[in-house]
C-alpha cells in the first residue's frame, strides 16, 4: 500500500472488541491475568501498552522499518538508543544537531564514561578522521537544526558499515513522508514525534525504529527497564496525527517553498538555509536524499538586534520553541534551541545571534509571506 494508506490504516485497523473505527486509548496501568503467566499479550503498561503497541506498528510501518518504539520524548528516545552503549565507548556525532541532543551528551552521558566527537558530518572525510577504535555508534541528524545541513546518508552508512558501526538519524526535519533512512542503510531512525508526526503542537513524544532484531530486542528491554514510555493518550493523539502526514506533508512543503523564495529576495534577508533552494549547499543531495524539503528554514537578520526586532513584531507566526505544528512557529536558536552550545561552537555552524527560524505552517501562505514583511519591515 502507499504511505498515505499506511499512515492511515497500519496498527489502526478497527477494534476488535467493539467495532469501534479508531483504536481505543486503553487508559491502564495494569491487565489482569486468567491465570499465572495466562494473559492476553499484556502484563503492565510500562512493558507494553495496546495504544502505545498500534502506534509502534504504525510508525514502523511508515519508516519501513520492522521493529519501533515509542517514548516519553525526543530525547528520552535519544537516551535509549544511546543506552545501547556502554561506558568507555565513544560516538561520532555531527557537529549540527539540536541543542538537547548536544545537552545530553555533553553534560548527562558523558558523566557515564561515553565520549563523543562532533564532526561536520557533510564532509564524509571528516567523518572518517572521527571514527576511532572504539567508536560504537554515528549519530546525525539530517536536515540540521538549524541551519538545514544535508548529510549524505547511504555514504555515511557505508562508511559505518566498514567498521561495522551502527549509523542514527535524526529524521525529525523530514518526517517519513520525504525521507526514510532505512532505506539508505541506516540503521536506527530517531523522530521527536513531538514534532511532524504528531503535527498539532498538543503532545510530547519520541519514537526509535530499526531492522535488526537483537538491537532491537535490547531496546525493548531498556524501554521497560528505564521506563520512559509514551502514555496511552499521548500515544493515541500521534495516531490521530499521522493520518493527515501526507496531506500536511505536501502542504508544509509548498509554503516553505514559497517562504523561503521570498525571504531569498527581500532585501533585509542576508541569507536563507532552506535545502530546496538552489543555493542551498547540497540542494543537489538534497533532491536525490528527500522527496520533498519540508517546512523548516531559517534566514539570517544580520544581528541580534535585527532578530529581535522581527521576533517581536510578528503578529501571525508564535514566538516559541519547538516545530512541525500545523501554525507556523517562528525562534532564535542562539537563545532558545541551541543555547546550550558554547558560543564559539555555535559561530562556526553558523548559529549566529541574527539567525532566526521558521517552522512553516499550512496556514495560507499569503498569510504567513505578509506577516513575515511586516516584521522585516520595522528592521
Ligand atoms: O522535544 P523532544 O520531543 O524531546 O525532542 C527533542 C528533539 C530531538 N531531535 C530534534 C531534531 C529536535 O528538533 C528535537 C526538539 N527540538 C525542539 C524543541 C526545537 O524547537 O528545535
Amino acid at each position: 500500500m502507499g504511505f498515505a494508506t499506511d499512515a492511515i490504516h497500519v496498527g489502526q485497523e478497527p477494534d476488535p472488541a467493539t467495532g469501534a473505527i479508531i483504536v481505543p486509548i486503553y487508559q491502564t496501568s495494569t491487565f489482569v491475568q486468567e491465570g499465572l503467566g495466562k494473559h492476553k499479550g499484556y502484563e503492565y503498561a510500562r512493558t507494553s501498552n495496546p495504544t502505545r503497541a498500534a502506534l509502534e506498528r504504525n510508525l514502523a510501518a511508515l519508516e519501513g522499518g520492522r521493529f519501533a518504539f515509542a517514548f516519553a520524548s525526543g530525547m528520552a528516545a535519544i537516551n535509549a538508543v544511546m543506552s545501547l552503549l556502554k561506558g568507555g565507548d565513544h560516538v561520532v556525532a555531527g557537529r549540527s544537531l539540536y541543542g538537547g541532543s548536544f545537552r545530553l551528551f555533553e553534560r548527562v552521558l558523558k558523566d557515564f564514561g561515553l565520549s563523543f566527537s562532533y564532526a561536520n558530518t557533510c564532509r564524509l572525510e571528516e567523518v572518517e578522521r572521527a571514527l576511532r577504535p572504539n567508536t560504537r555508534l554515528i549519530f546525525i541528524e539530517t536536515p540540521a537544526n538549524p541551519v538545514m545541513e544535508i548529510t549524505d546518508i547511504s555514504a555515511v552508512a557505508a562508511l559505518a558499515h566498514e567498521r561495522a558501526t551502527p549509523l542514527a538519524v535524526d529524521n525529525t526535519f523530514m518526517s517519513p513522508y520525504f525521507q526514510r533512512p532505512l532505506q539508505l542503510r541506516a540503521d536506527i531512525v530517531i523522530h521527536s514525534t513531538t514534532k511532524y508526526l504528531n503535527g498539532h503542537s498538543d503532545g510530547v513524544g519520541g519514537a526509535v525504529i530499526l531492522n535488526d532484531a537483537a538491537l532491537a530486542e535490547r531496546l525493548k528491554f531498556i524501554q521497560n527497564a528505564a521506563g520512559a514510555v509514551l502514555g496511552p493518550f499521548d500515544s493515541w493523539l500521534v495516531l490521530r496525527g499521522v493520518k493527515t502526514l501526507a496531506a500536511r506533508m505536501l502542504q508544509h512543503d509548498r509554503n516553505g517553498l514559497a517562504v523561503a523564495e521570498h525571504l531569498a529576495r527581500h532585501s533585509r534577508v542576508k541569507k536563507v538555509h532552506y535545502p530546496g533552494l538552489p543555493s542551498h549547499p547540497q540542494h543537489e543531495l538534497a533532491k536525490r536524499q528527500m522527496t520533498g524539503f519540508g517546512g523548516m528554514l531559517s534566514f539570517e537578520t544580520g544581528s541580534f538586534a535585527n532578530a529581535k526586532t522581527v521576533l517581536k513584531s510578528v503578529r501571525l507566526c508564535s514566538l516559541a520553541e519547538s516545530l512541525g505544528g500545523v501554525e507556523t512557529l517562528i525562534s532564535h536558536p542562539a537563545t532558545m534551541t541551541h543555547a546550550s552550545v558554547p558560543e564559539d561552537e555555535r559561530n562556526r555552524i553558523g548559529i549566529t545571534d541574527g539567525l532566526v527560524r521558521i517552522s512553516v505552517g499550512i496556514e495560507d501562505v499569503e498569510d504567513i509571506i505578509a506577516d513575515l514583511d511586516q516584521a522585516l519591515g520595522s528592521v
